[in-house]
């Protein structure tokens, strides 16, 4: 299937998640010459790959869904508060129909190198199946949870039983019935897939190596009501989002959390558990900075989870004890922590006996323990952030390759552009709010600014955009700065890299949140793109 003739594009994007379907239809919308790639054979991205059981979006699904077309939003109705994976694939693929986006793209297909021409400052883009395009522009939308991470387990190889990844999930379905299972890991994918396995599965036996927090989702069904009220306050709901941190319209309370008597306090925290999933992170606005706050926050957590869990020692393992509340993501689930009173499910804490090899009859612990299985599923996450830009072999100037310039974590300025590696933009990666924030509303601005850009540049007459290495330094110092005045660094979480051995530890995305941020890049577009070089024949 080779073919190695040269297509020419004004630009090449990769990627048809929430984040690249977008751009692709901006960037068409102003008679750009499009050409995206994308690894799966249909678009969605994560949505795409992510279909384990209970899969679920943990933003509102009225909030998860683009607002650029307003006829789409009044047009389309969610059945459920949070979506599952089905019906966000079902909403991705009526978006792609709507506004004709597959034909812009190449599905089953890998981008796996771009390479910059100096002379033209085009790029030279390859597939993993032949294709070369040669592209003025390059705009990664790759995801920052897209590339599994599956751990090194000695003896891996030799499990008879099936195993699975709940991130690269088979796409016919898995049938557990009758069939003793493992689950390692407790981060979302785990805990939303358990209790679904727990039903099937003969006995489940999780492995968990850290305790999460986790807030009932309080899920339900949306009626005609619902859906007309929600539609009916789109606009001001899409206000208050834009102007929010995380991209819902769901605003901290005004006071600090020890300027309030404490009867006022447990009644604030009371509504956001009853509010449901990870929006409890954000109940005070000094919650993630101030350890006494997110203390009170942690108290009343655990009070309301305790007494959901019968055994408890069962309960002092799912209790976390080594992160402050919402340093990690805090995971929105359905009947997670009933499911340890199931009679078919065991608990097992790795920080007391660790996984010591696999071998063909399941999983050996340290103890000598030998706990014997039919499947093993990992849910342990991703190479997160980086992870899917490094698969691609990326050449700027001087042929330097961005996983060199990132070998101490990402350097980027807003985000989106890298020094050395002229108009290629990476959008809701890395020093961008997207994995803090409602990722639909950070991809519509994302792709909002770069079609601006790219109209300032014609209508300038300018050949290229690159930012400037100065500004590259100010901004990862800004991240850093901006995140250290927070409790966020503390936890062993993805957005450190700290789950990945040996990657580097720096706090990844930019913590300000998407209305701040919005500001940020607006300003810098209105003032003729400061920062970058604008760059002429
Ligand atoms: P996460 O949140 O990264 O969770 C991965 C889990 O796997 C987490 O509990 C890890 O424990 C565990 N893990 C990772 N490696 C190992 C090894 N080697 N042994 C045992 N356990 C391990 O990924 P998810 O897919 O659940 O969710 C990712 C995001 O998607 C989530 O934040 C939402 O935004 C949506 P650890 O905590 O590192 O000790």
């Amino acid at each position: 299937d080779s073919n190695s003739s040269t297509e020419s594009v004004d630009v090449m994007v990769v990627g048809a998640g929430v984040t690249g379907l977008y751009a692709v239809h901006r960037l068409r919308g102003l008679g750009y010459r499009v050409r995206g790639f994308e690894r799966g054979d249909d678009v969605g991205g994560v949505w795409y790959w992510n279909r384990y059981p209970g899969a679920r979006c943990d933003v509102e699904s009225v909030d998860y869904s683009y607002s650029f077309d307003e006829d789409l939003q009044q047009e389309w109705d969610w059945s459920e508060k949070y979506a599952a994976q089905p019906e966000i694939m079902r909403y991705l693929r009526h978006v792609a129909d709507r506004f004709d986006l597959r034909r812009s793209y190449t599905f089953a297909t890998s981008v796996t190198s771009v390479e910059l021409d100096e002379e033209t400052l085009r790029w030279t883009v390859r597939t993993d199946r032949g294709q070369v395009v040669s592209a003025r522009f390059c705009v990664f939308a790759v995801g920052c949870l897209s590339r599994t991470h599956l751990p090194d387990i000695p003896g891996a190889g030799e499990f008879a039983g099936a195993t699975y990844h709940t991130g690269e999930w088979p796409h016919e379905s898995v049938d557990f019935t009758g069939l003793r299972v493992g689950v390692i890991g407790t981060g979302s994918s785990g805990i939303q897939s358990i209790p679904l396995i727990a039903e099937q599965a003969a006995h489940l036996t999780v492995f968990q190596r850290s305790a999460n927090y986790s807030i009932p989702a309080g899920n339900e069904p949306l009626d005609d009501e619902a859906r007309r009220r929600q539609k009916a306050g789109y606009a001001e709901r899409r206000r208050l989002s834009r102007l929010s941190g995380g991209g819902s319209p769901h605003m901290a309370h005004a006071s600090r959390a020890f300027e309030v008597s404490e009867r006022e306090r447990r009644a604030a925290f009371a509504r956001r558990w009853e509010l449901g999933g990870v929006l409890y992170a954000k109940t005070f606005p000094d919650q993630l900075s101030d350890l006494k706050a997110n203390e009170a926050a942690r108290a009343f957590w655990e009070e309301k989870v305790r007494v959901l869990i019968d055994d408890p020692e069962v309960a002092d393992l799912l209790v976390p004890t080594d992160h402050p509340i919402g340093t990690k993501r805090i995971v929105t689930d359905s009947d997670y922590y009933a499911t340890f009173n199931r009679d078919n499910v065991r608990l097992v804490s790795l920080r007391e006996n660790p996984i010591q090899r696999i071998d063909g009859a399941g999983i050996v612990l340290a103890d000598g323990t030998v706990v014997e299985l039919d499947a093993i599923v990992f849910a342990t996450g991703f190479d997160a952030m980086t992870g899917a830009v490094d698969r691609i072999d990326v050449r700027g100037r001087d042929g330097r390759k961005l996983t060199d310039v990132w070998r101490e974590g990402p350097r980027t300025y807003l985000g989106l552009a890298v020094n050395g590696f002229p108009n290629l933009f990476n959008l809701t990666g890395p020093g961008s709010p997207s994995v803090l924030a409602n990722v639909v509303l950070c991809a519509e601005q994302h792709g909002d600014w770069l079609t601006d850009c790219l109209r300032h540049l014609d209508a300038h007459g300018y050949l290229a955009i690159e930012a400037r290495e100065e500004s590259v330094e100010q901004w990862v110092t800004e991240c850093r700065e901006r995140a250290a005045t927070t409790l966020y660094p503390s936890a062993n979480s993805w957005y450190l890299g700290a789950n990945i051995p040996g990657k580097p530890r720096v706090f990844m995305p930019f913590i300000g949140g998407l209305g701040a941020y919005g500001e940020i890049i607006a300003d810098v577009a209105d003032q003729g793109y400061r920062g970058f070089d604008l760059i002429r024949d």
